[in-house]
Order: structure tokens, then sequence, then C-alpha cells
């Protein structure tokens, strides 16, 4: 059973958004009439940032039907490959809510906090597939990673373990409801421990300081939302007495820096917890809450998880001693199933069982994984979103002031990286925000690029190849 607790402790607050909460006993109500009215096949969720998305969520997965959610702030172009990739039989979205084109050509149902209480419907097969969630790659549209309910279960039970994570956890975030981190985490994890959750809506350091003094006693964000509170914490006498008294701060989907963990060690006495994950594999290593804290490392490996660390040649990484360089891979029941109509590139994702992550590190002789880059210089972690340089470049290209262009990440204090593009025009330049905007239209606002900088051409090899790594810096 995904979430015990629906049944089992029906007084408890289950979800807080703003003044908006539900108890287990009322979500079980509206879910599970909702459950009761869905299709057999995949629906899409208009994913805000609210508890509508939650409730649809939860339906979808008392239904036993795959639910695709979607980035309330997704592009033109992005969405359409998502629904005719998915194939929604329908949308589930807040009442009121006006869909673009793509969606609201599906059949609608209003997700409503309102309905009859009743038998629960059966629990679907563990292998199930649960949820569908877009990820970019280095080149073409996103895929969707199909995550079996096997997968959610396995993981968020290891960072039970992890953690100590228990129903009287009372968790507070502000992540968006459309990823892994804010959805699996953020939402499911603390409905499967039967404890509460309370989102933000928004990120602000001042409502992480409200719900930590209210009695919150878990916070997750990524390193962007730790860098705001390590910069406002040395002055800040609320906040920093409001995340003192939490349990557990935990980060993840981008490294937190080490000068971002000292600045809230020093003025809290916190050491925040990083795990590392990824959507296709869900979390593969924590630091332990019952372990040492090593800043900058992303922990060992969770229960059931299998890791190793492999070099250039293939060959497995014997030995631990925290400076041999390898890509991570991992095994687990915490894997996704495969990408959604795209055997290919699911076959390319294993060698031999294992999943590449593309994710470089060293391991020490305590089994902590440090990770110190990425084997493709064409994604971008901006924020803790994943961003494909190929997919930036192609909409791009698009413009008609756009001659050729090249897209890199490069560092950023707030954003980890920062999206560059780097252009030759066709013609007079076209302005900055002009080109932001148009990524912004078609792709998603958090794809756009952040700086554009205009050369007369491009570094190519004898190939016509562009050198990304000639660009000036
Ligand atoms: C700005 N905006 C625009 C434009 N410019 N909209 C349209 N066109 C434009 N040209 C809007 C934005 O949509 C946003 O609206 C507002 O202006 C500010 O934008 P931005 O500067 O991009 O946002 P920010 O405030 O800097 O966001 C920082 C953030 C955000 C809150 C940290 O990056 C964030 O939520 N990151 C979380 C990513 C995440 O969850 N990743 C997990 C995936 P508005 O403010 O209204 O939105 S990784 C994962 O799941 C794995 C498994 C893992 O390990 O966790
Ligand atoms: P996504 O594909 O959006 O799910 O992002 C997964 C990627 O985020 C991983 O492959 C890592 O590169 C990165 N990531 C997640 N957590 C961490 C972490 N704690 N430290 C460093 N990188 C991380």
């Amino acid at each position: 059973m995904l979430f015990p607790a629906l049944t089992g402790s029906p007084d408890k607050e289950a979800l807080r958004f703003g003044d908006q909460s539900l108890t287990y006993a009322e979500l079980a109500t509206v879910a599970g009439t909702l459950a009761r009215a869905l299709p057999r096949g995949r629906v899409a969720v208009w994913a805000t940032s609210t508890l509508h998305t939650t409730v649809a969520v939860v339906a979808a997965l008392l239904a036993g039907v795959p639910a695709v959610p979607v980035n309330p702030k997704v592009g033109e172009r992005e969405l359409q490959h998502i629904v005719s990739d998915s194939a929604p039989e329908l949308v589930l979205a807040e009442p009121g809510v006006t869909l673009p084109d793509a969606l609201a050509a599906l059949p609608r149902l209003d997700v409503v906090l309102t309905g009859t209480p009743g038998e629960l419907p059966p629990e679907a097969d563990t292998e199930t597939p649960a949820l569908i969630v877009y990820t970019s790659g280095t080149t073409g549209p996103p895929k969707g990673v199909v995550l079996p309910r096997r997968a959610i279960a396995t993981t968020l039970d290891a960072l039970e373990d992890a953690w100590q994570w228990t129903a009287d956890d009372i968790l507070v975030h502000a992540l968006p409801l459309f990823h892994v981190h804010g959805l699996i985490l953020g939402m499911l994890g603390p409905l499967r421990r039967g404890g509460t959750v309370h989102h933000l809506g928004r990120f602000s350091t001042e409502g992480v300081t409200n719900a930590l003094a209210a009695g919150a006693t878990m916070m997750f964000g990524v390193p962007t939302m730790y860098h705001r509170i390590a910069a406002e914490v040395g002055t800040d006498e609320a906040l920093a007495k409001a995340l003192s008294g939490a349990r557990l701060l935990v980060s993840g989907s981008a490294a937190l820096p080490v000068h971002d963990h000292q600045l809230i060690t020093a003025a809290t006495g916190q050491q925040v917890v990083e795990r590392y994950g990824m959507t296709e594999t869900l979390m593969n290593t924590s630091v332990r809450a019952d372990g040492e804290r090593k800043a900058g490392s992303v922990g060992v490996p969770l229960g059931g998880v299998d890791v190793r660390l492999v070099d250039e040649a293939g060959a497995t990484i014997a030995g631990s001693d925290g400076e041999t360089i390898g890509e991570i891979q991992v095994r687990g029941p915490n894997l996704f199933t495969g990408y959604l109509n795209r055997p290919d590139a699911t076959a390319a994702a294993f060698d031999d069982g294992w999943f590449r992550t593309g994710d470089m590190a060293t391991r020490d002789a305590d089994g902590y994984v440090r990770i110190v880059g990425r084997k493709a210089t064409d994604l971008i972690k901006s924020g803790g979103y994943k961003i494909g340089a190929g997919e930036i470049e192609n909409i791009l290209l698009e413009h008609p002031g756009v001659a050729e262009v090249a897209v890199t990440g490069e560092p950023d204090a707030d954003l980890g990286e920062r999206i560059v593009a780097w252009v030759v025009a066709a013609g007079e330049p076209p302005a900055a925000e002009e080109l932001a905007d148009h990524v912004a239209r078609l792709l998603a606002p958090h794809k756009r690029p952040r700086v554009v900088r205009f050369l007369d051409a491009l570094p190519r090899n004898d190939m016509g190849k562009v050198l990304k790594r000639a660009l000036p810096s």
C-alpha cells in the first residue's frame, strides 16, 4: 500500500497550502472520489503549486492510472511534445484555470476539494507506471521517464531509514510539483510516512522562517534556496532561530557549495544534509541523519541501491581513495522502467543492467560519494532544473535574428549555473530580452538564457563542429 495513513490516521493533518489544508480522512475522501471518476489511461495534471495538484496525483495513484505532471509555465512547443508523446486521455486541473490550447483540446476533469467517503480502489500492481516525469537530455526534446510504484515506495522507504523520517515530521518546502524533488520526495514522502507537509506556494526566506517557527521539523530545497538563506541568515535572527530548531535540513538537485554550508552552520549550528538523485533513478545516496556530516559530499548509498564508479575504459574502480574519478552507475529497485516511446534511449542509458548517470565522482574510505562534475557539457543545472543546451539552441535557431548559436552554462552564485547563449546574429542583433522571451514562450521560463553574447563567428573545428570550450569566458 502506497499510503497506509489514508485509512490509518484519519484525523491527522496531511497537507497544508497557505490557509487550505486536508486531513488524511479528507484527502481519502476527495482523492478517492476523483479516483473513481478517472479513465484507465494516462492523465495529465496541470501541476500548479496547490492542494489540487497533490489531490490529483494521489487520486491517479489510488486509481492505478499513470499521471503526467505538467509545468504550468510550460511553453507551447514543449507542451505540444509532452501531449503528443504521452497522449493523455484527459487533463486534471483546478477549477477556473485557463489551460493552453494543447491541453484545452483534451477532456477536462476539475479537481474539487469535496467528495463522498467510500472504499478506496484496490491497490495496483507495484510495477504499474505511477508517474511520467519529463526530463531534458543533451539534445532533442525532453524524454518521459516512466516511474513505477515500486520505485516510489522503495526510494521513500530508503529515505525513511536514512533520515529517521517519521509520521511526527512536518516538512516545509516550496518546490515545484512537476519534478521528482517537489512531488515525489516533497509531497508523496510525507504522505507515505503519515506525516504532514506544508507547501509555501513560492519560496521566500520569510515563509521558511514562519513555517519552521510554527513547528515544521524538516525542510527540503534546491541549492539556490539554501544560497538565498545563507545570504540572509547571518543578519536575520528570526530565520537563524527557526532553522536552528529544525530536525533536518535537506538539499538536493544540484551541488550545495561548501561556502553556503558553512554560512548556514555558522549562524544556526545546523549541518545541511545533501542527497543525490535523478529523475530516472529517484534517490541514490544521502548523508544519513545519524552519520557524519561531510559538507560537499552526497553521502553513502541508500539501502537497496548499488553504486559503482566506472573509469573511462569501462572498468569498475576498485577501492575508495577519495581521489580517483569515475562515472556513477547505479542499480536497484529505485530505478525507472524506461523512457516513454524511446526504447533506443532506454537501452543506451544502461551498461549491463547498471544505469549510467553521467555524473562524475570520487568515493572516500568511508564510502562517501563526492560529485565533481558531469560527463556531458551540454547539460546545464540552473536553479536545480536540468536543461539541455540542444533544445535551447534549436529553438533559438528558429528566431529570425539568429544565424548561429551555441548554448553553455557558466557558474552563477545564485543559480549554480546560468544559461548563456552565444549568438551570431542574422542582420541587426535582436535584443537579449527578446531571445529570452522567445525561449520562455516556446519551452519554459527557467530555460531562458540569462545572458546573450553576440559574436562574429562561433569557434569550430575542421569538421564544422562548434568548440564550446573555446568560447571566450
Ligand atoms: C522571468 N519570468 C519570466 C521571464 N522572465 N516568465 C516568462 N518569460 C520571461 N522572459 C518569471 C519566471 O517564470 C518566475 O515566475 C519569475 O519571473 C522569476 O523567475 P526566475 O528568476 O527564473 O525564478 P527564481 O525566483 O530565480 O527561481 C529560483 C527557484 C527556482 C525558486 C530556486 O529555480 C526553482 O523553483 N527551482 C527548483 C527546481 C527543481 O525543483 N528541480 C528539481 C528537479 P514565478 O516567480 O511566478 O514562478 S531535479 C530532481 O527532481 C532530481 C530527482 C533531484 O535530485 O532532486
Ligand atoms: P534531474 O535529471 O533533473 O533529475 O537531475 C539529476 C541530476 O541532478 C543528477 O544527475 C546530478 O547531476 C544532479 N544532482 C542531484 N542532486 C545532486 C547533489 N546533491 N549534488 C550534486 N548534483 C546533484
